[in-house]
């Protein structure tokens, strides 16, 4: 019999898997302190949802029940932390997040300072207190580290260094911001995709990911862009968040309703 369901079986082992360079995680981005819409935008079955404690509107309070929201939606909860603060990096791990992004990496020594920050000593900086990953997780060292590092390259001079950042011991996969980056050249917000020298520096950190081994991943703002990010090699990809979701769905219902009246 066919399914009824309007969900998808859920998938967190695809943003394993997607770590481990055996697939694609395709995701979304939470921005609202609202854990039933964290949770419904899991449970159609995004590999990861990342909640965005750069831009989004989640307050600090708000972190452990957004992340429950998303692990009872049985997606990989990722967690961009506002900036690249040891600080902010131990909370989300201890929160329980599967991995950090690290926005506005810049340099080797700044990949270098978010690994430190998601190890402990000898390896890193991170101070002892799992205060929910241990729920998840246990209290082994071991275990506590087995979450990813993810640093985002989004700037010019971030490009510049994609081999060094890339080659960085710990760093997990790096994520391309593609609105700062179109910034960051010079090109304003609205016009990055497929602008030339935009698309240059996205595929120069796509290769530098490729000769160092790790994942490289993209946000992106429609289904085909996501698509066609896929077929270039990008393995973590994301695409809106659940407030555009809801505002593009409101505009396009609203605009049927007034054009069919
Ligand atoms: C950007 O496009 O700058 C982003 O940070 C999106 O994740
Ligand atoms: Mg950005």
């Amino acid at each position: 019999m066919a399914s009824t369901s309007t969900t998808s079986p859920t998938s967190a082992s695809g943003w394993a898997q997607a770590l481990a360079g055996q697939g694609t995680a395709f995701g979304t981005f939470a921005l609202l302190p609202c854990t039933a819409a964290a949770e419904a935008v899991a449970a159609t079955g995004f590999d990861f949802v990342l909640v965005d404690q750069q831009h989004g509107l989640a307050g600090s309070d708000a972190l452990v029940p957004l992340l429950q929201a998303l692990h009872a939606g049985g997606t990989a909860p990722v967690v961009r932390v506002p900036a690249n603060d040891p600080a902010w990096i131990g909370k989300a791990l201890d929160s329980g997040a599967d991995a950090v992004v690290v926005p506005m990496v810049e340099s080797a020594q700044e990949a270098e300072r978010a690994v430190r920050a998601c190890r402990y000593p000898p390896h890193g900086t991170r101070s002892y207190g799992p205060t929910r990953a241990a729920l998840l997780r246990g209290w082994g060292i071991r275990r506590l580290e087995d979450t990813a590092c993810l640093v985002m390259i989004e700037t010019a001079a971030g490009v510049a260094q994609a081999d060094a950042i890339a080659a960085t011991k710990g760093v997990d996969g790096i994520l391309i911001g593609p609105t700062d980056l179109a910034i960051s050249l010079g090109l304003g917000p609205g016009v990055s995709p497929g602008h030339p020298a935009h698309e240059q520096a996205v595929q120069h950190v796509l290769a530098a990911c490729q000769r160092a081994g790790i994942t490289a991943g993209i946000q992106t703002s429609t289904a085909a862009d996501a698509a066609h990010r896929a077929e270039q090699g990008f393995r973590i990809i994301s695409a809106r968040s659940e407030l555009a979701l809801l505002r593009f769905a409101a505009r396009d219902l609203l605009h049927g309703m007034r054009s069919g009246a």
